[in-house]
C-alpha cells in the first residue's frame, strides 16, 4: 500500500533538519567527515531516503524524486562549504560578519565617593593645604590616647571599633593623622588627611561600618576660630556655590577646645526647610574646633606659642547631599546601575 505522501515529505524534511543541526555543531574536520559518511555514503541517511520513492503512488514519484535530489544537493553543498571554512589545523574558522557592531571595551570610572574625595582634596590644596596619608590600622595611642581620650574614658563608646589586639585598632576617624603629622613636623602645619575609617556601627541609611573622612589641621602662631570659620565657608562655597551659608553649633570632642559642629544651609531648599534637611534648613557636615592644648602636650608643641584648628568631615555625607542619595548603603553595593550614573 502506498504510504501517505505528507508523511514521506515530513520524514525527508526531518532528516534535512537533523543534518543541518549536526553540521552546525561540527568543530573539526573529523566531525565533518563523520557527518558526511552518515548522510552521503552509499548506505547513508540521504541515500536511504531514495528507497521511499517506491512507496508512493506513481503520480507522486517525480515530486518525491525532485525533493530528494534537492536535499541531496543541499547536504553536499553545505558540507563543501564547511570544508572550505576549516583551516589546515582542523579548527573551524569563525564566521566573520563585518556588519555586526564592534566589541567595545568597557571602561571603568571613579567611584562617586572617590570623585567627591578628589573634589574636596582639590579645593583644600587650592587653599594651600598639603595632603597627608594615614594608615587604616592605628595604635590605640594615636587613635585615642594622644587625642586626649584615655583608656576607659566614656567618649570611647561613641567610636567603638574593631580591635586587632590590645594595642592596634582599625582607626575610627582620621584624627590620628593629626598626631602623626605633628610628631613628624614642626609648625606651621596646614594639612588635610583623607581616608577610610571603621566603626562598629550598625548599618542604616546614614551609617556604615566602613566610611570615609577628611581631616583638616592648621597649626601656627595666632591661628584663631575665625580662621576656621573662614576656611570652612570658602570650602562650602567652592563645593556647593556662593549662596551656601555655614553655621557653627557648640559641641564636644576631647581633642578640641572649644569644640563645634558645623552645618551648611540646605542646598536643596536654600534654607527654607524640606524633607532632606528635616525642615531645619541646615545639613550637618562635620565636627571641628580649636586643638586642645592637652593634645599639643602629647606632641611636644608649645601651647603658649602655637594654636590651631581641626575638623573632620564625613565624605559619604557630602556625596549623599551632592548626588541626592538618601541611603548610604547604596555606595557599597557595587550595583552598576547606580555606579554608571556618575
Ligand atoms: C569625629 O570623627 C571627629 N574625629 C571629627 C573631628 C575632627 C572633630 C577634628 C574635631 C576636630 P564624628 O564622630 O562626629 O567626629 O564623625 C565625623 C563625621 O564622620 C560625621 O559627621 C559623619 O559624617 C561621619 N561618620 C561618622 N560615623 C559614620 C558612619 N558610621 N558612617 C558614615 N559616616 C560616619
Amino acid at each position: 500500500m502506498a504510504e501517505n505522501l505528507e508523511t514521506i515529505i515530513s520524514v525527508i524534511a526531518e532528516t534535512e533538519k537533523a543534518f543541518f543541526y549536526r553540521l552546525s555543531n561540527a568543530a573539526t574536520r573529523d566531525d565533518l567527515e563523520e557527518i558526511r559518511i552518515e548522510y552521503l555514503s552509499r548506505k547513508g541517511k540521504v541515500q536511504s531516503l531514495f528507497s521511499l520513492i517506491g512507496k508512493v503512488d506513481g503520480a507522486d514519484r517525480p515530486k518525491i524524486g525532485a525533493e530528494l535530489n534537492r536535499v541531496k544537493k543541499a547536504v553536499q553543498d553545505a558540507i563543501d562549504e564547511k570544508q572550505k571554512s576549516f583551516q589546515r589545523t582542523g579548527k573551524a574558522i569563525e564566521f566573520f560578519d563585518p556588519t555586526l557592531p564592534g566589541r567595545t571595551v568597557s571602561v571603568g570610572s571613579l567611584h562617586p565617593l572617590m570623585q567627591v574625595m578628589d573634589e574636596v582634596k582639590q579645593i583644600f590644596v587650592g587653599m594651600g593645604f598639603r595632603i597627608e596619608e594615614g594608615d587604616e590600622i592605628e595604635t590605640d595611642y594615636h587613635n585615642f590616647e594622644a587625642l586626649n581620650i584615655p583608656k576607659h574614658h566614656p567618649s570611647r563608646d561613641m567610636q567603638d571599633t574593631f580591635y586587632l589586639s590590645d594595642e592596634y585598632v582599625l582607626r575610627t576617624h582620621t584624627s590620628p593623622v593629626q598626631i602623626h603629622t605633628m610628631e613628624d613636623q614642626k609648625p606651621p602645619i596646614r594639612m588635610i588627611a583623607p581616608g577610610r575609617c571603621f566603626r562598629k556601627d550598625t548599618p542604616d541609611a546614614t551609617h556604615s561600618p566602613t566610611f570615609h573622612q577628611v581631616e583638616g589641621l592648621c597649626v601656627d602662631r595666632g591661628v584663631s576660630f575665625a580662621d576656621l570659620k573662614g576656611v570652612v565657608l570658602a570650602f562650602a562655597q567652592k563645593l556647593f556655590g556662593k549662596d551656601v551659608k555655614v553655621r557653627f553649633r557648640p559641641s564636644f570632642f576631647p581633642f578640641t577646645e572649644p569644640s563645634a559642629e558645623y552645618d551648611f544651609s540646605c542646598i536643596f531648599c536654600k534654607g527654607q526647610g524640606c524633607r532632606v534637611c528635616k525642615d531645619t534648613g541646615w545639613l550637618e557636615i562635620s565636627g571641628a574646633g580649636m586643638v586642645d592644648p592637652a593634645v599639643f602636650g602629647f606632641v611636644d608643641y608649645n601651647a603658649d606659642v602655637y594654636s590651631g584648628y581641626a575638623f573632620g568631615m564625613g565624605i559619604e555625607r557630602i556625596a549623599m547631599l551632592k548626588y541626592q542619595v538618601n541611603d548610604i548603603r547604596i555606595f557599597y553595593e557595587n550595583d552598576l546601575r547606580f555606579l554608571k550614573q556618575f
